[in-house]
């Protein structure tokens, strides 16, 4: 969760919100995988990205039942399509920003609508004008994506896509954008054929979004360092978007390596580890992190952030820190046996010698789920008179009750470590985000 919340600055559920997974009967929702985490990020400032409305993969289980029952099976779907909407794009109307409200209505390898895909089986392409229209009704102020994936490496499904959005535009269709999941596990990509493409999008009037970016190590596995070449990939996809200005964001399907569906999917399992996001399975920064925010501090669309995240207790890992940089630390302190985090006294919490206040008001919150709550706060750097030669930042406050708080960490202080730069999007497989190791003041 620290990962998510210092690193990236957009944040999706890569379950959690499917249909099959929200709806375990026709009308009934269960929000409660949900709410939390989507509380979490708005309060933490993260933009939320809504996947998916309509996949005809984690559909719910009594879908086809139902239908099978009704008289008329395709009005009987418009009318669960229509509540569906209502209920879930309702529910989260002007916090969920974006939605993939249709995902994959293409087959796999082609341009043409899915063969055996239940809503277009009953509805045929009617389907994706129902989603839009029906989630632009619940929530106007919603961009709406319509979701696709292996378009960017299969060329005929590429046009197929772009033909369904000129038909859908057409129509007069509410579709602001296209999103391109960046799987690539047929081929890395080739930076201008990529911009190309999304330059194609950008023509139609369309934003464009990656949306599930992976980048397999068995691509690169025969070069003679194989994540230096996978860095080299990943400053390709990330420029290609940089460079067109209708590409909004970049979400990473997965946070780190230890947490890739890539590893229990039938066909690339076989690869695991199939190593393919930007963090190690330790939530380290990987080479393909560092050309990513090379990428990203090349462009001014790129907005600055947290130079380093420092957790409160004696760590393995030093915290490479540059206290002349202008950017902002984030500080885990965990509570538990000892530290109840809910007593700190917020209003006298800083940071450094200087004693810098946060930047805004610190998050309480039970973070890893063990019943205690966490506290989570950004400090900014200047201001904070951490020089270079020190070994430790701290932390210090007071309790409700009157006794001091002071909690340290390692750092190692290098003038210029710090990229100065937030990564312009993210990723949040929720469920599958790691516990970090345990931090105490
Ligand atoms: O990453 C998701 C994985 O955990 C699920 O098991 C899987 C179910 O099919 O869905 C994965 O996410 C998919 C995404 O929702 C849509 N694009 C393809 C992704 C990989 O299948």
């Amino acid at each position: 969760i620290v990962l998510l919340l210092t690193e990236f600055t957009s944040g999706t559920h890569e379950n959690a919100l499917k249909w099959g997974e929200l709806s375990p009967a026709p009308g009934v929702y269960d929000f409660n995988d949900v709410d939390p985490t989507i509380d979490l990020l708005e309060e933490y400032g993260l933009r939320v990205r809504g996947h998916t409305l309509f996949w005809n993969m984690q559909r719910p289980d009594w879908l086809e039942d139902e239908l099978a029952a009704a008289p008329d099976s395709a009005d009987r779907l418009r009318e669960l399509m229509r509540v569906h909407v209502q209920t879930v794009v309702g529910r989260y109307a002007g916090r969920i920003e974006q939605w993939d409200v249709v995902n994959e209505p293409l087959e796999l390898g082609g341009e043409n609508l899915a063969p055996d895909n239940l809503f277009s089986g009953e509805l045929g392409e009617e389907y994706i004008d129902l989603a839009f229209a029906a989630a632009h009704a619940a929530d106007p102020t919603a961009q709406l994506f319509l979701n696709e994936t292996l378009a960017l490496s299969l060329p005929r499904k590429f046009e197929g896509l772009i033909a369904l959005a000129e038909r859908l535009l057409a129509r007069g269709v509410p579709l602001h954008g296209i999103g391109l999941q960046g799987h690539f596990f047929v081929d890395p990509p080739d930076r201008a054929t990529m911009q190309e493409q999304l330059e194609r999008i950008a023509d139609l009037g369309l934003l464009i979004e990656l949306t599930e970016v992976d980048l397999p190590y068995f691509h690169f596995q025969a070069q003679p360092d194989p994540f230096a070449a996978q860095a080299e990939s990943y400053g390709d996809v990330f420029a290609a978007c940089l460079a067109v200005p209708a590409c909004t964001g970049i979400t990473m399907w997965g946070t780190d390596d230890g947490n890739s569906w890539l590893d229990s999917f039938l066909l690339t399992s076989v690869f695991r580890p199939n190593r393919p996001l930007l963090f190690d399975a330790f939530g380290q920064r990987k080479p393909a992190y560092f050309a990513a925010v090379a990428e990203l501090a090349a462009t001014p669309r790129a907005r600055r952030v947290a130079d380093a995240e420092i957790d409160i207790e004696p760590r393995r890992a030093v915290n490479r820190i540059d206290p002349q940089s202008a950017g902002n630390v984030t500080v885990l302190v965990r509570g538990g046996a000892g530290l109840d985090v809910a007593a700190i006294d917020l209003g006298a919490l800083c940071f450094g010698p200087a004693g810098a206040p946060p930047e805004s008001p610190p998050i309480v919150r039970d973070l890893d789920r063990d019943g205690e709550a966490d506290l989570l706060a950004k400090f900014s750097i200047a201001g904070s008179l951490l020089a270079v030669g020190d070994t430790q930042a701290c932390v210090s406050g007071r309790m409700n009750d009157g006794r001091r708080l002071r909690g340290c960490d390692a750092v190692q202080t290098v003038i210029g470590c710090g990229m100065g730069v937030e990564l312009p999007l993210v990723l949040v497989p929720w469920m599958l985000l790691r516990r970090r190791r345990a931090i105490a003041a």
